[in-house]
């Protein structure tokens, strides 16, 4: 057959059907700079996917290529070193190497031309990010677990020069409040690395799980992995209990399995282990860690609690023995230590922690806090890690190496940025995917407010009030997945997509070539991505 004749039927077809705004391929994040050009690049089973030796670091991402490539395609298409001088037709070409465009550590340029297709980036992540648009290139059905026939796989020629906006590109999920399994967060971490996201926050541990296996401390997880029943719906007056014992945990060989598949993909995890507060699971396994020496069980129902860790040196010794388990499992350079909503009012009470106060020198509960914080901060530093907390952290001086997690609002953020200190900016406002993300009267039982898709899309993580150098410390910004009223990965994924699609391009896009109507044509195209890949995402509202 003529394949430039089928091609031009075959692509013009593909346009009129699915592809909205002036034919331009739906792509999401949506690229730095695509010119689309005439004609396409079809992949066939004789199709070759090769590699350039050196510098070495290709070879990886042209085999996770030609993986992705094979479930919808059924090609098993083979993966090769480029031979210097070969030709390169019916070829998919991955090389490292300076692309003179001033590319980043993760940007990339495509290339698709009718005979051959060209990734160049000069790093590996670059890449990566390379062949998810390339995946987005061709036909949806290419994401299908399953083998789709009679499917035309061709790639509409084009030239994209592509980088990140910004270095974090994250999303936060709470396995603390619902245990998620580990082959969840495998395919969940699958979806992300389509969206070229590279960050994902385990929430590990709070007053209702500890969902971390610690060696040194086994009834972390033997008592503080379980609780008893869990509260019905928002509770209310007539509060009652659904009477099912939940948890469970991740073994350390589990996380190594989490962190090693996420590695693949350019996703880091970062673990976080929540103190002062949020610590009723821990104090459930070991008494002696808390303020009242009362016997507790893991928290059944949801809110801000009082029951925090006490601030003794033993308790901070033991922190640092979980942390230490930590360091080993996640390569991260960053270590969550929450900070979060640390009610003082146990501290108050306390006769040891006010002696504490007294001996430390320090002027209240707040100064402990930090205190103790600063003691976490000292520890990471020293192991070449750096510390993160949410803005509470702020409260009562800030540890030096620390980065902050704006969540109530940007002042956090803007407060630590003008300090000096990195940021990671994670809204209520603007990335809180736990809330309503439509009419809570036909949506389901969600923790609040509301949270549409336009206006995540509408985040702007750069606040107007900080200057160029103080703008340079904003890292990034974060969407929240709480998980109080999430039981289920099925409804994780409801409530992460398609917002998570749009903080995706929030965090890649620049700002000025992003809007949301432009968006949202592109999303259309994108669910049938989601829907291939069984993701359980929201419809869009029409
Ligand atoms: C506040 S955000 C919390 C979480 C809750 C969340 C619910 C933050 C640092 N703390 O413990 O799950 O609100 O939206």
């Amino acid at each position: 057959m003529n394949t430039a004749l089928f091609c031009g039927t075959l692509c013009a077809a593909f346009a009129a059907a699915a592809l909205p705004a002036a034919g331009a391929p739906s792509i999401v994040p949506k690229p730095v700079s695509l010119e689309v050009e005439r004609g396409a690049f079809v992949l066939d089973g004789d199709t070759v996917v090769l590699f350039a030796e050196a510098p070495s670091g290709a070879e990886a991402e042209a085999r996770y290529l030609a993986s992705v490539l094979r479930p919808a395609t059924g090609f098993a298409l083979p993966v090769r070193g480029l031979d210097a001088g070969a030709g390169a037709r019916n070829a998919i070409v991955l090389g490292l190497g300076d692309t003179g465009g001033g590319l980043g550590e993760e940007g990339y340029r495509l290339e698709v031309e009718g005979d051959s297709v060209r990734l160049t980036a000069p790093a590996a992540a670059g890449l990566f990010y390379g062949v998810q648009t390339l995946r987005q290139l061709l036909p949806a059905e290419i994401m299908s677990r399953v083998k789709c026939e009679g499917v035309a796989w061709t790639v509409p020629c084009v030239v994209i020069e592509d980088r990140p906006r910004f270095a974090w590109r994250g999303l936060c999920v709470d396995v603390a409040r619902h245990f998620m399994p580990k082959e969840f967060l495998l395919e969940f971490i699958d979806v992300l690395a389509l969206h070229k996201m590279n960050s994902l926050h385990l929430h590990l541990t709070d007053d209702q799980g500890w969902r971390v296996e610690i060696k040194k401390y086994p009834k972390l997880t033997e008592v503080g992995a379980w609780r008893a029943e869990t509260i019905v719906g928002h509770g209310g007056k007539s509060r009652s209990f659904d009477g099912t014992r939940h948890g469970g945990f991740y073994t350390q060989e589990e996380i190594r399995e989490i962190v090693a598949h996420a590695a693949a993909r350019h996703i880091n995890i970062v673990p976080e282990i929540e103190m002062p507060g949020h610590a009723q699971a821990a104090i459930a396994g070991y008494p002696e860690l808390g303020n009242t020496g009362e016997t507790l069980a893991v928290l059944t129902k949801w809110g801000v609690n009082p029951y925090i860790f006490n601030a003794e040196e033993s308790t901070i010794l033991f922190l640092q023995d979980v942390l230490e388990e930590v360091l080993d499992l996640f390569p991260s350079p960053y270590i969550h230590v929450g900070g979060d909503e640390a009610v003082k009012e146990q501290w108050e009470k306390s006769p040891a922690a006010q002696a504490r106060i007294k001996e430390l020198g320090l002027a209240d509960e707040h100064a402990l806090q930090s205190y103790f914080i600063g003691r976490m901060d000292a520890f990471l530093t020293e192991k070449g890690r750096r510390l993160v907390g949410w803005d509470e952290i702020l409260e009562g001086g800030l540890a030096e190496g620390a980065t902050v997690m704006s969540w109530r609002g940007t002042k956090g953020g803007i407060a630590a940025a003008k300090a000096g200190h990195d940021v990671v900016m994670a809204p209520t406002s603007h990335t809180y995917l736990d809330y309503y993300q439509g009419d809570p009267k036909t949506e389901p039982l969600a923790i609040g407010g509301n949270l549409p898709l336009e206006q995540v899309y509408g985040f702007n993580p750069i606040p107007k009030t900080l200057t160029r150098a103080e703008a340079e410390r904003v890292l990034g910004a974060q969407g929240q997945l709480w998980s109080e009223y999430i039981a289920t990965p099925e409804h994780l994924e409801y409530m992460a997509f398609p917002r998570a699609c749009a903080l995706a391009e929030v965090v890649w896009t620049p700002q000025d070539a992003r809007a949301y109507d432009d968006f949202r044509a592109r999303l259309e195209k994108h669910v049938e991505r989601l829907e291939r890949l069984g993701v359980n995402f929201r419809s869009l509202d029409p």
